[in-house]
């Protein structure tokens, strides 16, 4: 009973829902309803109520603790130092602030909830508590400028393999830094780096990742989705960041001493928009025609009507409208 109660409040998540209402639907006094909400708050789903109105369900909550990530971890692993905040405006201004200090490669910054979280070219990221992962890795790669990019990519396998290997879930890669689910937006990357002309000090890999959000705001539910949304059910979240972690590891390791073209199969094999119709939207021009695929540098290529063919380094793709 208490889960057809959860299951009701989830499907009206929208709005408010009254303990009537609930009641007759289920055929159980008010008090059994009132005392199934308790049982859920106790357990951590995060239920408002208010009087005259009823119940809303607002999160579906699980703890994210250093412990609960680190035990997860083998002892020698990369990621020693892992920091978890319960509120930060981002967990990249976090990561930049430790980088300044002078942090050492592997540090991980991790918040249950960012207010001001960030996406590319200054566009916002939606980051609301007890729902999703919002993590900053700082490393210090030996690797040239120009490839430092190349990490997005990277980063996009040990994410869709982490969510796999909790999950069982099939996620897709858009390049260059968005994951998809059944169409939708689940995941973004978000790759900032300090460096000299000739090489790179720091680099600051953010990671969003929907996993037990309820719902979107209207306006972005188009184009939003979470892990809970698509297959009504709830994720450890401390788990996914392990084995995340875990993925990112080996890769990391792979693409430092063999480089990316040694990936780039990993990479293809979950990518979406190769073989499609696409338009490019880069910082100096709209581009459509055939994705062709990437080069072992991690550079997009584009055909297009003309057969000339575009090496995109960075842009927003959306399938093209036949
Ligand atoms: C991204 O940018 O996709 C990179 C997102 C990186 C977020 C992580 S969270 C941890 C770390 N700390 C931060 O402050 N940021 C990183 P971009 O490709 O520019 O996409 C941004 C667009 O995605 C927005 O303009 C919205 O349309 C959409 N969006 C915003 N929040 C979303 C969410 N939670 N889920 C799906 N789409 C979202």
């Amino acid at each position: 009973m208490k889960g057809k109660v959860l299951q009701l409040l989830r499907e009206n998540s929208d709005d408010f829902l009254s303990g009537e209402s609930i009641s007759e639907r289920l055929s159980c006094s008010r008090t059994m309803v009132w005392k199934y909400i308790e049982s859920l708050r106790k357990e951590g789903y995060e239920i408002t109520a208010v009087s005259n109105k009823g119940y809303r369900l607002k999160g579906e909550t699980d703890d994210v603790s250093i412990h609960a990530i680190q035990s997860r971890l083998e002892e020698d692993s990369l990621f020693q130092r892992i920091i978890v905040e319960s509120s930060v405006s981002s967990t990249q201004h976090v990561a930049h602030r430790l980088d300044a200090e002078g942090a050492k490669t592997g540090t991980v910054v991790v918040a249950d909830e960012q207010t001001g979280g960030r996406g590319r070219l200054g566009r916002t990221w939606l980051s609301p508590p007890n729902t999703g992962i919002w993590m900053s890795l700082l490393l210090r790669p030996k690797v040239e400028l120009r490839k430092a990019p190349q990490l997005t990519l990277v980063t996009a396998i040990a994410v869709v393999r982490g969510i796999e290997k909790v999950t069982g879930i099939e996620v897709d890669i858009k390049w260059p830094n968005d994951l998809l689910l059944n169409g939708k937006k689940i995941a973004g990357i978000l790759t900032e780096m300090q460096a000299d002309p000739d090489h790179v000090n720091s680099v600051i890999i953010g990671v969003g990742l929907n996993v037990n959000q309820i719902s979107f705001p209207p306006v972005m539910k188009e184009i939003a989705t979470s892990l809970l949304i698509e297959t009504n059910e709830r994720y450890p979240r401390a788990e996914i960041i392990a084995e995340i972690l875990k993925e990112f590891e080996w890769l990391y390791e792979t693409y430092l001493t063999k480089g990316f073209a040694f990936l780039k199969p990993l990479w293809e094999a979950r990518a979406t928009t190769i073989g499609k119709q696409i338009v490019a939207r880069t910082a100096r021009e709209t581009l459509e025609g055939t994705a062709l695929g990437i080069d072992d540098t991690g550079v997009l290529l584009l055909e297009d009507a003309s057969g000339n063919i575009h090496h995109i380094y960075s842009a927003d793709i959306d399938l093209a409208k036949i």
